[in-house]
């Protein structure tokens, strides 16, 4: 960046200034549902590295009564303790092997609202099985340690499940309905299913079950910009099936599997027609480099979207929010922009956690760098340019330390497109105190 542009942008930036929305606090508002945060790829693929290495340690798979399962659950049950969660293994035989559930309560919400979110983690014997299911497993497990993370206090009650022997048909979770209350099972608001999310060819399906789940995901993607599929291959084929046949609602997401990619799927997300979603379903290949990366960040953020959505969940006891909805244009690879809330009558400093929700919209969010900028104009870094994260639309929560800033004042957000080519403007945002 030249000192000129740098110079002409700090003109254009008091030039353009932003609107100004004297945003009066939502007194009494109903608590807000606030967005997911970002689920950080490389914690997921954390995980993938780890289910890899204890398929490699257990003669090379995690298959349901085999050593590498058992240390699978040791591990999720492990970082679950520790993030907060109330544990417990559910054993079961099959096949003349024990099989183990895990379940992971988050503690608190209505006891007679659950939330489920679940995968299978046992892998067939063939393989480490990492995108059947290490992905879903993955992907489910750190959105688990992200509402341990915002501390959520979601309306529902949160509970996640990890399956054995779904490879034997569903054994894991058949045993765990079947063994569950029918008092209990009226409580289960819904149960969202996710086997297989990072196919290497993906496609991107949502299971047509539950209206209100499927619209919740489909909602997801079409706020990243991302076009999906009804997956109709789906029922009875994965664990949502025992909680479908007695009645909770199901949804899930899927990438695919042995079937092959359409020219017409291809156009629609890239990837190869005629090849399979999964080339190595079921096969000694489906190892940690049987993932496709923007497939398994994106649902695994759908995963969260979900939970934090349909568990109605607030990380904030209800405060005050200060919101400015007008759209802002951020001009190509160019000045600065800003967006303006107007906080008023509070007294003292703003709060060390700082929610900042904002909602851009812009193709290639590598272009875009976002500042929280308070009243007396310290700048406060959310968002850094990314010249690889060609995803669309910034639709994120961030967390700011301003204990340094007085409360009131003209908050703004700042955002500037740095890279030519790609468009977008801010759609929203909002600080909660
Ligand atoms: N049965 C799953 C893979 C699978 C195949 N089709 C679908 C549709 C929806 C969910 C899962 C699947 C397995 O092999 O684990
Ligand atoms: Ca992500
Ligand atoms: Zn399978
Ligand atoms: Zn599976």
């Amino acid at each position: 960046m030249n000192l000129f542009r740098r110079a002409a942008v700090g003109a254009a930036t008091l030039a353009i200034g932003g609107l100004l929305a004297t945003a009066t606090p939502s007194a009494a508002a109903p608590s807000p549902t606030l967005a997911a945060p970002d689920i950080p790829l490389a914690n997921v693929k954390a995980h993938l590295s780890q289910l890899q290495s204890i398929a490699s340690a257990n003669g090379g798979n995690r298959a349901h009564g085999r050593a590498g399962y058992k240390a699978s659950i040791d591990y999720v049950k492990g970082k679950l303790d520790a993030a907060g969660f109330t544990t417990r293994i559910q054993q079961f035989t099959s096949s003349g092997a024990t099989g183990y559930n895990l379940i992971a309560d988050w503690p608190g919400g209505d006891a007679d609202q659950v939330l489920m979110a679940g995968a299978h983690l046992d892998s067939v014997a063939s393989g480490a099985g990492i995108n059947d299911n290490g992905s879903g497993s993955a992907g489910v497990l750190e959105t688990a340690l992200a509402v341990s993370r915002a501390q959520l206090q979601p309306t529902k009650h949160l509970r996640f499940a990890w399956w054995g022997a779904e490879e034997l048909g569903m054994v894991g979770s058949r045993y765990y309905v079947n063994n569950l209350p029918a008092a209990d099972r009226s409580k289960v608001s819904g149960y969202l299913n996710f086997d297989m999310i990072g196919s290497p060819n993906p496609g991107y399906f949502v299971y047509d079950d539950d209206p209100t789940i499927e619209k919740t995901f489909k909602d997801y993607y079409t706020g990243i910009g991302v076009p999906t599929e009804i997956e109709t291959e789906g029922d009875g084929r994965s664990d949502h099936a025992p909680f479908k046949n007695v009645g909770i609602p199901v949804g899930g997401l899927f990438t695919g599997a042995e079937r092959a990619k359409s020219s017409a799927q291809a156009q629609k997300w890239g990837g190869t027609a005629g090849q399979a979603f999964d080339r190595c379903y079921h096969s000694s290949c489906d190892t940690t480099s049987n993932i496709n990366d923007t497939a398994l960040d994106r649902n695994s953020d759908a995963i969260a979207h979900a939970v934090w959505t349909l568990g109605a969940g607030t990380t904030v006891p209800p405060g005050d929010v200060y919101e400015n909805t007008a759209d802002v244009a951020i001009p190509d690879n160019g000045a600065a922009v800003t967006s303006t809330v107007n906080v008023a009558g509070r007294t003292g400093n703003a709060p060390a956690t700082l929610k900042v929700d904002v909602d851009v919209r812009h193709t290639w969010r590598g272009d875009v760098v976002l500042d929280l900028v308070a009243p007396d104009g310290t700048a406060y870094r959310l968002k850094n340019s990314s010249s690889n994260d060609s995803a669309d639309n910034v639709i994120a929560t961030y967390t700011v330390n301003a204990s340094s800033e007085p409360a009131n004042g003209a908050w703004k957000l700042r955002a500037q497109d740095v890279a030519s080519q790609d468009t977008g403007y801010i759609n929203s945002w909002k600080l909660t105190f």
